[in-house]
Formats: structure tokens, C-alpha cells, sequence
């Protein structure tokens, strides 16, 4: 079994705040997507802070000798974590990476994260793995908002739209989450902030994901690109009044960086995926 929540407290910087200055490494390993987010614009490239953006894609075995560099340059990291630029579970790539970095480094926390289309079928790979934290991005829990989030999905080989694709999307996630939280897996959720679509639902989404298991909930502000591009990013005040909303039923995440998915170091103090992935000097 993972560690324990009150262990993530004092070790991984997505559950404990900024008190215990802990550092976290992504590899991204997982290229594709099985669902399209009307937000979602992944690309390579070596500037950008946010995620769906990597400077590269590793392959699994690769990230060995990345773990051991990145290790001796920031001795910081306590996680290794695989957040993209895709999907998590679209591939087997982040579950093989796991399992590497589960006898190359035991001392690492494995830290996932995925949009959950896959979960309620993957559970037990994942709690086979013993994996530490998981995070599920659960942006909707009706449907009929979701289809106004994302387009469709990949199913089984099938591209459903809309409604449909956004009940079975809903239906695994949370069905995933409740396997998961069962096997004693730290929860965390999720949702990107759209004020227009979800800003009034998400006080559901914290009281639902919080009942299938969850034990932390991430409130991600849009960054308006894509097909949402001409919607504006939410205020200060849409933001407190989101995170609000679901801390009465959840305990709520609010340092989160809307970190790359290569980044390295502590979040919002440190940056070293610049050496780590040799990226190219940037004018910051
Ligand atoms: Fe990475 Fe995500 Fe794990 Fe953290 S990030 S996979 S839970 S180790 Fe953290 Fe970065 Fe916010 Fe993610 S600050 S984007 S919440
Ligand atoms: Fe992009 Fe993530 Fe949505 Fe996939 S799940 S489309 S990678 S934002």
C-alpha cells in the first residue's frame, strides 16, 4: 500500500501546502489523450509555465538517468510524478515508469495524475503498483456541463460526443476514485475554474468527489486557449469564491503553480528542468 495521507503532508508539495518545501519531478511519458478538453492545448515547446507543455517525451527506461540527475541536483525531490502532456492511463507508459521507479528509487512517491476515463478499468494495475497519490481531474459531475467543457471521448476504440461521452467519462472517474480511495490511495481531485460553465457547480463536484474518497480538492483556474480562448480567465474573486464553496466539504489545495509536465524542483520556489531536460537558456 502508498503512504499514508498524513506521510504526503510532510513530504509532497501538492498535499501539504507550502510548509514542507518539498520537490516534485515530472516525467512526461504519456504523449496522447483519450478525451478532448475545449481548454486543452498540449505542445512541445520550452518557454511556456503550464501544463499539457513539455520540452520532450521521455520513454519510460529513460527516466532513470534523469531521476538520478535531477536527484543530485535538487535533493529536494521527494516525488516523482507523471502528469502528462497527455493522459496518464491512454498509454502504458506512466504505469511502466512506475513500476521502474518503484525498484530503482523506493524512496520516491509516486505521484499520478489522469483524467480518469480509464480508472474504473485500471484500478487494480494501480493499486498493484503502490502507488502514492493520485489525482483525478473531475471537472464536472453533470453531463450536460461536462459536454460544455469537452468534445468527446475515445472509448474503447469509439469516439462518443457530448452527453454520452460525458456520462461515461463522469461514471468511471468516479467509480475509479471510490476503488482507488477503497485501497487507502490519497485522493486528490481537481477541476479547472470556468465561471461561465462550472463556476456554479463546483461546490457539488467538492461534496461528490469528497463522498467517493477524495481527501484533497485543487481549484485550477482556466487559462483560456483552445476552443475557450475567448473566454476570460476567472477573477480573484471567482476563484475565492470557488475555493470557498468547496471547503465546506473538502480540505482544499491553494498553492497549486499549473506546473509543465517536465517540470522540476519545489513548486513555485524552485525551477530546474532547464538543466534536467536541457532545455534551451531561457530570458526569464
Ligand atoms: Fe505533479 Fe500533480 Fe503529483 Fe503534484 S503537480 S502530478 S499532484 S507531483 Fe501540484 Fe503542479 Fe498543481 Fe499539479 S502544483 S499542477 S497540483
Ligand atoms: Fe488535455 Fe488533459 Fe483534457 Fe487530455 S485530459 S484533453 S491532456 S486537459
Amino acid at each position: 500500500m502508498g503512504r499514508e495521507y498524513s506521510d504526503l503532508q510532510n513530504s509532497h508539495p501538492c498535499f501539504g501546502g507550502h510548509k514542507n518545501n518539498a520537490g516534485r519531478i515530472h516525467l512526461p511519458v504519456s504523449p496522447g489523450c483519450n478525451i478532448a478538453c475545449k481548454f486543452c492545448d498540449r505542445t512541445i515547446n520550452d518557454v511556456e509555465e503550464r501544463p499539457g507543455v513539455t520540452s520532450k517525451i521521455l520513454k519510460p527506461e529513460e527516466s532513470v538517468e534523469i531521476l538520478k540527475k535531477a536527484l543530485e541536483i535538487c535533493p529536494d525531490i521527494k516525488v516523482a510524478g507523471i502528469a502528462g502532456p497527455g493522459d496518464t492511463l491512454a498509454t502504458d507508459n506512466a504505469i511502466k515508469t512506475f513500476s521502474i521507479i518503484k525498484k530503482e528509487f523506493p524512496q520516491l512517491i509516486k505521484c499520478m495524475s489522469t483524467n480518469g476515463l480509464l480508472l474504473n478499468e485500471r484500478a487494480e494495475e494501480i493499486i498493484a503498483l503502490g502507488l502514492d497519490s493520485l489525482t483525478v481531474t473531475v471537472n464536472a459531475i453533470d453531463p450536460e456541463i461536462e459536454a460544455q467543457l469537452n468534445d468527446y471521448i475515445i472509448y474503447h476504440g469509439k469516439k462518443i460526443e457530448g452527453v454520452e461521452g460525458a456520462k461515461i467519462l463522469i461514471h468511471n472517474q468516479l467509480e475509479g476514485i471510490k476503488k482507488v480511495a477503497a485501497a487507502g490511495i490519497t485522493i486528490k481531485v481537481n477541476s479547472v475554474l470556468v465561471p461561465e460553465i462550472n463556476g456554479d457547480h463546483i461546490e457539488e463536484i467538492a461534496k461528490t468527489v469528497k463522498a467517493a474518497g477524495a481527501k484533497m480538492y485543487n481549484v485550477i483556474p482556466l487559462i483560456p486557449q483552445h476552443k475557450l480562448k475567448d473566454l476570460k480567465a476567472p477573477a480573484c474573486a471567482d476563484i475565492e469564491k470557488a475555493i470557498w464553496k468547496a471547503s465546506k466539504h473538502i480540505e482544499v489545495f491553494r498553492h497549486c503553480q499549473r506546473c509543465r509536465a517536465d517540470a522540476v524542483g519545489v513548486p513555485g520556489v524552485s525551477e530546474f528542468g532547464d538543466q534536467i531536460y536541457q532545455r534551451r537558456l531561457r530570458v526569464r
